[in-house]
Formats: C-alpha cells, structure tokens, sequence
C-alpha cells in the first residue's frame, strides 16, 4: 500500500496503520504538501463519517474509534498485504451490485476488483428474484474475477465461493454454516448467504466471472421481512454476537484469493474435497425444482464439474445443473 498522505483516504489509511499512536498534524501538512488547516478540514470530514478522532496538544492525531462502514480502507487494514484484492468501490447505497460490476468488467476492470455497498434498494438473486439488503446490516458484494478457463467451467466459481465463505463465516464468526447445493449457506438451517454467479464470455473464453455474494450479518430477527423469517437468519442471530463486517469481508475475499489460485493451479479436485466437508446437500433425500421438471431423490455426489448427482427412486442417476432444492429429512 502506498502510504505517503495526500488526501483524506490516504490520512484514514495512516491513522489506521498508526494503531493508537498519535499522527502530528504538521507533519502530515508537510507531508501532503497542504496547510495544516487542510488537515484539520480532512479530521473534521473523517468524524463527520463518524470516525473517533482525538486531538493530543503537541502530539497530533489519533484514532480512537472507527464507524460500521466497509470503507476500502478497513477492509484493507484487514486483509494486511493479500495481493488478490485490487480495486475496491465502496457505495452507500445502490440498487444492485451487480450492474456495478458488470460495468466495471466491461471497461477492463482487473481480477480482483469488489463492488461492496452498504445497502441495496433492488438486490437480486437467481432468476430475478429479490435479495432483501438492509442498509449496514450485511455484506452485499460483487467480485470480478477473470480467469483463464472455457465458459462452461464457470459454475465451478459458485462452488469455490461458497466454500469460501463457508470456511470465512466460520473463521471470523465462529458460525458453523453449511453448504445447500449450488449457492446457499445455511446456518442453523435457515439462509445466511445466497451467491449469484454470472458471466461474460465469448464462446470458448470465460472474460469475466462476477459472484455476487450477500451474507446476512448483524440483523436481528425482527429486521427481516415477515415473509423472511422463517426462512432467513443472520450471523448475529446465529452466534448472539454482533460481527465486525470488515474483518468478515476481508476474511471472504482472502478465501476467495487462496481458493481460486488453488482451483487455477490444482484444478477442481481440491475444491470438490473442501466442498464436500462443507456441504450438507450430500447423502441426503431432497426434491431438486428445476424450470423444467421436479425430481425427488438422493443426492449422491457432485461431478468435476460441480454438478449435483441424484439418484432417483428407480436407480437411475441424474445429473442437475441447475435447480432449487429442498432438503426432504
Ligand atoms: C440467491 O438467490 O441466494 C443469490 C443472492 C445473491 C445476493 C447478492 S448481494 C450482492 C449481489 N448483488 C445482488 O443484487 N445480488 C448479489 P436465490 O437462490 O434465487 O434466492 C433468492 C431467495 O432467497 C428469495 O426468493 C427469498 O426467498 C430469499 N431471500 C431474499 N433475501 C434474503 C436474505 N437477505 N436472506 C435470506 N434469504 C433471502
């Protein structure tokens, strides 16, 4: 990280890195080559986004409490020097993440690059269903990724998110989550996170994969929709604790790094392992609602290339690419 201080970013992300030490005021004017009343005008604005900042006389700056937001340079303190991570857009409030992104991809954007928000007026999941996003109370990101493989592997990337956040969520939360085939994690057996992969590729190149991810964090009960709560539930609701969403959005996309070069080097294997431990979908009797038909049977497996294998009542095996699935015991 470039730390020279130029503007107010760069001064948060100094005060951040000075952990409690206190930042001298002319210093930092000098520093950024402005007067020290432009500094001050910079502190003001970084308590007006609610950042604790004290005043030490002859000492300068410190930073005592920082605000819930997921602002680029939290969540960069957290991820220390992770070099997956590259550009990180971080919106109030937005319909959906996901037009960002496919935006973003569109003009070139690197691996790597997030589109986070605090809220989504119009979150979306699967089928343009709605994605319920209540402003600070959840991690609502799209990630563009941009590897080097044939678009019909691209389904793949649900499997390694959702394992990425599986093994985050249990890190950071302390929340056992499982994997519901293909892009729901369960805790508790209610919906803690639903992931949404889509695509933009030629016919035999993948240009970009962007995975939208939104995890339910510190919401307590009465914050979903009533035609939610039987079905939803958060991480705060799950461990009785609020969480830090800038330590667990870190934690998401350091996974998200690691199992993806992991995929690029090793292949599915790996992955299909992780995914295995972490799924619940498996050895399990469950109906699978696709737009077509509807299946009752045991899931069995998933294939290499990660599609749901079921074993249907005459013994036959069917391979789901894409379905809904309800867990029937
Ligand atoms: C998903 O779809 O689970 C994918 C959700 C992806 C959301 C992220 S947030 C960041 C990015 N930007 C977006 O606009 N989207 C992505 P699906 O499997 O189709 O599930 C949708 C269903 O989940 C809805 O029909 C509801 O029943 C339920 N649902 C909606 N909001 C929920 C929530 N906050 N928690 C739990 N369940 C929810």
């Amino acid at each position: 990280m470039d730390s020279t201080v130029k503007d107010k970013e760069s001064l948060l992300a100094r005060l951040l890195e000075a952990g409690g030490e206190p930042l001298s005021g002319q210093a930092i004017a000098d520093e950024a080559g402005v007067s020290r009343t432009a500094v001050w005008k910079w502190i003001k604005e970084l308590e007006e986004e609610g950042y604790r900042i004290r005043s030490v006389r002859k000492k300068g700056y410190v930073l005592e409490g920082v605000p819930d937001i997921l602002t680029p340079e939290l969540i960069r303190k957290e991820l220390g020097g992770d070099e997956f991570v590259g550009r990180i857009l971080h919106f109030d409030s937005v319909e959906s993440t996901m037009p960002i992104a496919h935006r973003e991809a569109q003009e070139g954007a690197a691996d790597g690059t997030v589109i986070i928000a605090e809220e989504q007026t119009s979150g979306k999941g699967r089928l343009a269903r709605p994605w319920t996003s209540a402003a600070g109370k959840g991690i609502w990101m799209s990630v563009i990724l941009t590897p080097d493989i044939p678009p019909h592997k691209a389904p793949q990337f649900t499997l390694i998110a959702a394992v990425s956040v599986c093994r985050a969520i249990r890190e950071t939360a302390g929340v056992e989550a499982r994997i519901k085939w293909p892009n729901d994690l369960l805790a508790g057996g209610r919906k803690v996170t639903g992931i949404l992969t889509e695509l933009q590729a030629d016919p035999d190149r993948v240009k970009a994969i962007i995975i939208g991810i939104g995890i339910n964090v510190n919401q307590d009960p009465g914050d979903f929709p009533e035609s939610l709560q039987p079905i939803a539930t958060s991480l705060k609701i799950q461990s009785g604790q609020k969480v830090d969403r800038a330590k667990l959005a870190a934690g998401v996309l350091r996974r998200l790094g690691e199992c993806s070069r992991l995929y690029l080097e090793k292949g599915f294997p790996p992955i299909k392992k992780m995914w295995e431990e972490d799924a619940i979908t498996i050895g399990r009797r469950v109906k699978a609602v696709t737009v077509r038909e509807t299946l009752t049977g045991t899931a069995v497996g998933i294939t290499e290339e990660g599609v749901l294998e079921l074993r249907l009542d005459d013994g036959t095996i069917r391979g789901i690419y894409s379905a809904d699935i309800e867990l029937q015991d």
